[in-house]
């Protein structure tokens, strides 16, 4: 276990470091208020570090006690810490280099079974997993830059037959298996494990693609009242939407995206990315649809109706590997729909890990029996506030980071985060067998 976590922590380090590989000024400027400086992030990275494994783990005096405020994303909001007296480039590096020293140290020197915290290794976990979700949200950073492209990477696979893209699959009701308590680096809000019964529904094969999006917006979805909700139809005037994010139309009325600091045309057969939670729900309804609760989308991934249990990952019980999943920013857009076949669900549902994360038609709530563990501003504070869960991952999402019980939640118009959504439907009996 030791080494598995020392090569997850490189592997995360490895990451933030291309992300960060930006001259001075660039590291230090902030890009778009919704996000912070890249050298806020960085050295956030090493204080949560420091935290965890250095202070608590290790049981060390702090490094630079003064700069925890500094770091304490609940004490400045993002927009405000480009005016904080934040450290330079060059001295985040340094203390994130001395932090992971001592992590290191700490690694060696942990039983990893014993205490809660420590038990297999369990703060390791967490420390990769949050600075896996710093390097995904850097990257929304990188994406929202303006100025030519600085990350480079190979576009994924194809299908190796053309699929249907609205092609759906019947999800059979009775009750099953929500969450875990036996990941070991689960989240506290992914447990406990739980029943859930639900009514048999149909849900999407896909995650909607380009091409059917677009059909929305050439339909005149923006401009009708009657496809949004009320507090959509406020947040599609306020930011007078008219196409998901970076997207442009030429006067030939070819569609183009920013991508990474590249135009190009928009992909038909990718699934849509860079759409709130309110645009998803709009197209929902436009196509006589809606999206999955929470419970719908986690049944489709996990479910195996031959045993009645629950998966660990759509595939199986085994780690992602390159052939299940476009997760771990191999790729810096989504896969075509069908690229992903040995990823699907025993259901037949493909990539709902890795692509694109998934909105859910679900708030942002704690399971029956939740426990916070170890610290409150993780999930619990958020908990009834005004957000919507996201599931699956994007193509930003790190392996170590995802899994089918892993829950995440955001602001319903948020548009910058690596976002696209799947559609759901009753399965109105006398119809479905
Ligand atoms: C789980 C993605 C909502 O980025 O706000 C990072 C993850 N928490 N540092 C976020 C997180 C503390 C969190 N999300
Ligand atoms: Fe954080």
């Amino acid at each position: 276990m030791r080494e598995r976590v020392a090569a997850l922590l490189a592997r995360s380090r490895d990451r933030s470091t291309t992300l960060t590989d930006l001259d001075d000024a660039e590291l230090s400027t902030q890009h778009s208020p919704l996000m912070s400086p890249l050298v806020w992030d960085l050295a956030h990275i090493g204080s949560q570090e420091e935290l965890w494994l250095v202070r608590d783990v290790g049981g060390r005096e702090p490094l630079r006690p003064e700069i925890d405020g500094l770091y304490d994303a609940f004490q400045h909001s993002r927009s405000s810490r480009v005016g904080l007296p934040l450290l330079g480039p060059a001295e985040a590096r340094q203390y994130v280099g001395e932090v992971r020293e001592k992590a290191l140290d700490a690694l060696h020197r942990s039983p990893l079974r014993g205490r809660p915290l420590e038990h297999e290794g369990f703060a390791f976990g967490m420390i990769v997993q949050h600075e896996q979700q710093h390097d995904e949200t850097m990257l929304a950073t990188h994406q929202l830059r303006s100025g030519g492209p600085v990350l480079d990477a190979p576009a994924p696979g194809r299908p190796a037959a053309p699929v249907d893209p609205a092609a759906q699959v019947l999800v059979p009701a009775g009750p099953f298996e929500v969450g875990t308590s036996a990941e070991p680096w689960a989240l506290d809000n992914e447990r406990p494990a739980h029943t859930v019964d639900l009514p048999a529904f149909r849900i999407d094969a896909y995650p909607v693609t380009n091409g059917r999006y677009r059909e929305f917006v050439e339909a005149g979805g923006y401009d009708d009242p009657r496809f949004w909700t009320e507090a959509g139809w406020a947040h599609r005037v306020a930011e007078g939407l008219t196409a998901p994010r970076f997207w442009s139309r030429d006067a030939g009325g070819a569609w183009w995206r920013r991508r990474f600091g590249v135009l190009e045309r928009v992909p038909m057969d990718e699934p849509v990315v860079h759409v709130s939670f309110h645009e998803a729900r709009a197209f929902a309804t436009w196509a006589g649809r809606r999206l999955p609760t929470e419970a719908e989308w986690e049944k489709a991934a996990r479910f195996d109706p031959a045993t009645g249990r629950s998966r660990r990952f759509p595939w199986g019980d085994d780690e992602p590997t390159a052939a299940h999943a476009n997760l771990g920013q191999r790729h810096l857009q989504p896969a075509p729909v069908g690229a992903y076949p040995a990823g699907a669900s025993v259901l037949g549902v493909h990539q709902l890990l890795g692509d694109v994360w998934e909105w859910c038609d679900s708030g942002w709530h704690p399971y029956p029996g939740f426990r916070m563990f170890p610290y409150p501003e993780y999930s619990e504070v958020f908990f009834g506030g005004d957000y919507t869960v996201l599931r699956g991952g994007s193509f930003g999402t790190d392996p170590a980071a995802i899994r089918a019980t892993f829950r995440n939640w955001d602001h319903p118009v948020r548009r910058q985060i690596f976002a696209g959504f799947r559609l759901a439907a009753d399965a109105h009996p006398g119809h479905d067998h």
